[in-house]
């Protein structure tokens, strides 16, 4: 970072992080830049929203599913349905919260290229925090902006 960005970002508050955790090998704490270190992808959505109609916005940042395999989540990658327990919960700093299932954004599943944004419409995102983004979506709602915690989940709670 420059000082000049370094400074700033005192100024306004300290850069967003989103803390990586649940079932993972190596469980993280992540900047807005440190997830420029993943390739990074473009998608140009629209999505409708209850209360204020359909919205048109371009994103970029890496693909969830690089990042959270980079943290190591706990399952064999060899055995493919190992994978299909685990839940991915996604909690922005308002407490707006999803679920989404690992299979959902596997490439051996439903391939649904869910992006960790970095920047919406040309603007980075680092004070306000990474946004989910699901091209598939019709609807607004799992577009979490200011996301603070990804939790990776084995599903054993789920049928206790
Ligand atoms: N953190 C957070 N993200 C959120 C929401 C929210 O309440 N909190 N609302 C969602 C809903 S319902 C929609 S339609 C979109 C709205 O995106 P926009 O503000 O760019 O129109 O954000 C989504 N992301
Ligand atoms: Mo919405």
């Amino acid at each position: 970072m420059s000082d000049s960005l370094a400074a700033a970002s005192t100024a306004a508050g300290p850069m967003a992080e989103v803390a990586l955790t649940g079932d993972l090998a190596r469980p993280a704490r992540l900047t807005v830049s440190e997830l420029l270190s993943w390739p990074q992808h473009r998608a140009q959505v629209s999505f409708d929203c209850a209360t204020s109609g359909v919205q048109h916005h371009r994103f970029t940042g890496p693909f969830l599913h690089d990042v959270l395999v980079a943290a190591g989540p706990g399952f064999d990658p060899a055995r493919r349905k190992d994978r299909l327990r685990f839940l991915i919960a996604v909690r922005g700093a308002d407490g707006h919260r999803a679920l989404l299932s690992w299979a959902e954004i596997d490439p051996d599943f439903g391939r649904a290229p869910v992006l960790l944004a970095v920047t919406m419409d040309g603007t980075p995102l680092d004070r306000a925090g990474p946004q989910l983004v699901l091209p598939q979506d019709r609807c607004g709602a799992r577009y979490i902006s200011g996301i603070e915690a990804i939790r990776v989940d084995g599903g054993y709670t789920v049928w206790t």
